[in-house]
């Protein structure tokens, strides 16, 4: 089959691959997405659930706020717990801005509404990508769909395709700058068609282990209990879920808790991570392709929202012959936002989690940095202008 071409080849349907491509649409630049899963595998991801106000206001630039607007939920607080002290976060009074609650698989489904609108070409179901001609004035994409290989010629490509993708291995070993952190335990997760059990989030640290109360709507709960890495879904029949939950909320909110079936469950390992630089070449990195939080700040999307800020109208610009000086920054200006992130996701974790081998002091440590935050509203207003999201 004749190569296909095209100005900007994105690997990865996911939100920023989506949000790259229809901003990038909407000024005039053609693109193609390659998406290993289908649609709908990754239409049923439950992942993030919470939007900074710069991602909103981006997500609206793009044309896809309306169902947002109508269904997402503005947030202008949050509760911190350390077993019965309950700190409530105003951040609409500390930094004069809000979060918005509105789950990744609505942001997801209303791109890919919007890129189908747009008549974008997006394949599904790709696989053995590969990457090559990235020093050359066009870059080339071969990929198998149905059996057949097939060859995206382009000007760009953009790694979108998350940490298990095949982008950042494209850079060389021996370029690749990588600083990592794991975390002794992972969140399970569960959705419950109930109704959540406060208006605001409940991050809350306990001597059971952390837990943390979230939602997607009146009706709709989500929940996280930490675990060992070793446990497994199985491991966790519902009733066992909401007995750790209850015991890790304060007991205000555990008396309220309303329980159900839970219509997905899922662990997912916490770690930190970054890969610099985020270009080789002709190729650009974006989202989880370069870097992972732990989902205690709740930045995971809202970092890889931030990266396609930065890079769209680099992009537009290189390709409709106005320069490259915004590609050639793209990496510098991105990481400067992103490591910002990830030491708050960082102290987020490192402050609301109980770790196996924490000692006496690392305990009375962490309890500590909890009473400061009930007493100074100098400590809430500095946590509370890295939640709400830093200025891109
Ligand atoms: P994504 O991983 O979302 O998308 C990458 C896409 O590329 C996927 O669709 C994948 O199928 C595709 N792909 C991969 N390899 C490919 C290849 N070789 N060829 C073609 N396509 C390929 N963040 C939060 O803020 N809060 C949370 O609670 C939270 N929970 C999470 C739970 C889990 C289990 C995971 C994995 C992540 C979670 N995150 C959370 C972070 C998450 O929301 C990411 O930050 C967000 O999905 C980043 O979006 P993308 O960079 O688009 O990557
Ligand atoms: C969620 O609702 O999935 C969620 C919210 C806040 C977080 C992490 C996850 O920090």
């Amino acid at each position: 089959m004749p190569p296909i071409r095209t100005q900007v080849a994105i690997i990865g349907g996911g939100p920023s691959g989506l949000l790259l491509s229809q901003l990038l649409n909407r000024a005039g630049v053609e693109t193609v997405i390659l998406e290993r899963a289908s649609r709908a595998h990754v239409l049923a991801r439950v992942r993030a659930g919470i939007l900074e106000w710069g991602s909103v206001e981006l997500l609206r630039q793009a044309g896809v706020g309306d169902r947002m607007a109508a269904q997402g939920i503005p947030h202008e607080g949050c509760y911190l717990a350390d077993e019965d002290l309950v700190i409530r976060m105003d951040f609409q009074a500390l930094t004069g801005r809000r979060v918005m609650v509105y789950g990744q698989t609505e942001v997801t489904a209303d791109l890919y509404a919007a890129q189908d609108a747009a008549g974008t070409t997006i394949l599904h179901q790709v696989s053995d990508v590969a990457i090559t001609d990235l020093d050359q004035p066009r870059s080339r994409v071969s990929f198998s769909q149905a059996g057949a290989r097939r060859e995206l010629i382009c000007h760009y490509v953009v790694g979108c395709d998350g940490f298990h993708g095949v982008s950042r291995q494209t850079i060389p070993a021996e370029i690749r700058r990588e600083v990592a952190r794991t975390y002794p335990f992972g969140w399970l997760g569960l959705l419950s068609e109930t109704p959540p059990v406060q208006e605001e989030l409940i991050y809350s640290s306990s001597r059971h282990g952390f837990a943390l109360a979230s939602m997607r709507n009146p009706a709709l709960s989500r929940y996280y209990v930490q675990v060992p890495l070793t446990d497994r879904v199985e491991d966790w029949p519902d009733h066992r879920f909401w007995d750790a939950l209850a015991r890790r909320l304060p007991a205000e909110a555990a008396a309220r808790l309303i329980t159900g079936p839970g219509i997905e469950k899922s662990i997912a390992p916490l770690r930190s991570f970054v890969s610099e630089p985020l270009r080789w070449g002709n190729l650009f990195l974006v989202g989880d392709a370069a870097h992972i939080v732990p989902p205690t700040g709740a930045k995971g999307l809202n970092l890889a929202i931030s990266d396609v800020f930065y890079l769209h109208s680099a992009l537009i610009d290189a390709v409709q012959g106005r320069g490259t000086a915004g590609i050639d920054e793209y990496s510098d200006r991105a990481l400067a936002r992103i490591w910002k992130a990830m030491r708050f996701s960082w102290q987020m974790t490192t402050m609301l989690h109980r770790f196996d081998d924490e000692d006496a002091f690392a305990a009375r440590m962490r309890r500590a940095a909890l009473a400061h935050l009930a007493q100074s509203e100098t400590a809430r207003r500095e946590l509370a202008e890295n939640y709400i999201g830093l200025p891109f």
